[in-house]
């Protein structure tokens, strides 16, 4: 087998893609991502071998962090970044065994050892250390599925690094985690223990996500976005960095270029710090997986902050596509961060204003902003229609879109959905409904978009909140259902936080992870109420009881 790669809903034949990711990956990147992957183990078992100290780690934590968000799905697709990343952390690696006493160093595991110093050497590694190394299903699919969810961790602790927010017991715990995944001394059931522990730590990276982007940039607000476009030369930004956003915007006001947001970075519109831009006009587009036919009529340049990234087919396209953080794509160009995390877009502003203005692709507007704060202004009213019985059922529809034909399951059941409840969502989930007009209840609109995945954290605090308000015991025992879709690493971490704070019942689809093996399934269905999705019909009747 050439690679092997299950990480994610579109994982080939659901099990897995063996010969080249539906999502575009090649061979080696898979292979090389792998062995990223595994040198973080290697930095893992020295840290927990050696006791040393997170707070003492210095730039090893940002990096650990970058290297796990770059193995995401869709993030980055540049074998050559990659390759850079992993001779950068072997080096990191390296001096940090030489500060382990030699009685360590024996103790150490391969992954923190082994030396590659060309391309066919780390391809030739990562044969043996990929996903398929562990033998046990069981314990492979544990040992993934905390990997996976440390990997959306580290992608919401470093969108919070960049906004100067840190916390040394997610690293700790990161390490912790990965360190684990080598021990083969540990259990099934302590493997499951580090799960539900991986979902607790995945609350605090939101938190600590949540509270850096709101005090940089305020509460998110109702909102209404524009989607369709202006006459102006402009640019294009996707990806879920509100960093590199708040950057383009300085450098582009006044210069005559609009930016629009893309997918996952239509929430920033909610954020009042960022209406201050004149040049800040709207959203185009929808989720990630239309982007191919969408870049083509946008005109302009793009900027990619994170994922998803889909292979441009065209030379002309990809000849606009920018990426700078953790993403990267072979042969675009690549914006890194100065000492002083300052990115120059000069390159791209100027690109833009070669070109010709977005081609209109839709007109109107969307509404969102429902994000803790908002909804808590709106609390008295929301508990009235409840208690009134005006709105009988929340749905949280959260999570991710895909290119997948049966996730127009999605959008049938928004529609279908008893006029009477409401959807509160996050992710790029949304766009399957997002632009259906469903109405509102009393003035409370049928959709809630809190924001981007991570700000499904604001849900769960909506949840807590309204059971405070209702004086139950459970949360379970709200009228919520949730009804959640899934695509990459970042879904994953939002369900264990999910878990971690006693959600149950949760459908999972439109398939449950290939990574999942039969018992470990069987664990979450026992433990956790976990299911999949039916038909719209029989699961709107089974969720609204009837
Ligand atoms: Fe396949 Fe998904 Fe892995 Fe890409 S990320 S190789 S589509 S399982
Ligand atoms: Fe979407 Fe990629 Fe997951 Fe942040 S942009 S939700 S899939």
């Amino acid at each position: 087998m050439s690679m092997f790669c299950y990480q994610c809903q579109e994982a080939a034949k659901g099990t897995g893609c063996e010969v080249r990711g539906v999502c575009g990956k090649s061979e080696d990147v898979a292979k090389i991502q792998d062995l990223l992957i595994y040198t973080l183990k290697g930095i893992s078992d020295i840290v927990v071998k050696g006791n040393l100290q997170a707070t003492d780690l210095g730039d090893v934590n940002h990096e650990v962090l970058k290297s796990l968000f770059m193995t995401i799905t869709n993030a980055n697709f540049d074998d050559t970044a990659i390759e850079k990343e992993i001779t950068k952390m072997i080096a990191l690696r390296n001096d940090l065994r030489n500060r382990v006493n030699a009685l360590v160093q024996e103790e150490l595991h391969d992954a923190a050892k082994f030396e590659v110093s060309t391309k066919e050497d780390m391809l030739n590694k990562a044969a043996s250390v990929g996903v398929l190394a562990t033998e046990n299903v069981d314990v492979r699919s544990l040992r993934e599925l905390i990997t996976y969810g440390i990997k959306g961790l580290a992608a919401y602790a470093h969108h919070a690094f960049n906004l100067g927010k840190e916390n040394v017991e997610l690293y700790e715990f990161i390490y912790e985690a990965l360190a684990a995944t080598l021990n083969d001394s540990l259990s099934a059931d302590d493997l499951v223990a580090l799960t539900m522990k991986t979902g607790q730590f995945g609350v605090s990276a939101m938190a600590l996500l949540d509270e850096g982007n709101t005090s940089k940039y305020g509460n998110p607000e109702i909102t209404e976005v524009n989607i369709g476009v202006r006459n102006n030369p402009a640019i294009l930004i996707s990806g879920h960095d509100l960093t590199d956003l708040e950057q383009l915007l300085e450098q582009t006001k006044g210069t005559g270029v609009d930016v629009y947001t893309h997918s996952e970075m239509l929430p920033a519109h909610y954020y009042p710090a960022f209406k201050k831009y004149d040049n800040f006009v709207g959203n185009y587009g929808n989720a990630w997986w239309k982007q191919t036919e969408e870049f083509e009529s946008f005109n302009g340049p793009i900027l990619f902050t994170t994922n998803c990234i889909v292979p441009p087919k065209s030379p002309e396209v990809k000849s606009r596509i920018f990426t700078t953080g953790a993403a990267g794509f072979p042969g675009c160009a690549h914006i890194d961060a100065d000492e002083n995390g300052r990115k120059d877009f000069s390159e791209i502003i100027a690109m833009a204003k070669a070109l010709n203005s977005p081609t209109e692709i839709e007109s109107g507007k969307i509404v969102g902003g429902f994000a803790h704060e908002q909804v808590f202004a709106l609390a008295d009213k929301v508990v009235d229609a409840v208690k009134s019985g005006a709105i009988k059922k929340f749905f949280v529809m959260a999570g991710c879109d895909g290119r997948m034909k049966s996730r127009e399951y999605y959008e049938q059941f928004a529609e279908k959905l008893p006029k009477d409840t409401v959807i509160l969502t996050a992710g790029c989930a949304k766009y399957r409904y997002n632009k259906l007009n469903l109405g509102d209840i009393g003035g409370i609109p049928r959709v809630l978009d809190a924001g981007q995945c991570n700000d499904s954290y604001s849900l769960a605090l909506i949840a807590l909140k309204l059971k405070e308000v209702f004086e139950l015991n459970d949360v379970n025992d709200l009228p919520i259902a949730y009804n959640i879709a899934w695509y990459e690493q970042k879904a994953v971490i939002v369900l264990l936080a999910l878990l971690y704070l006693g959600v149950k019942n949760i459908h999972l689809g439109p398939t449950l992870p290939a990574f999942l093996s039969p018992n470990v399934a069987k664990v979450l269905v026992e433990t956790f109420g976990i299911g999949g999705i039916g038909t719209v019909d029989d699961d709107i009747k089974m969720f609204m009881g009837a």
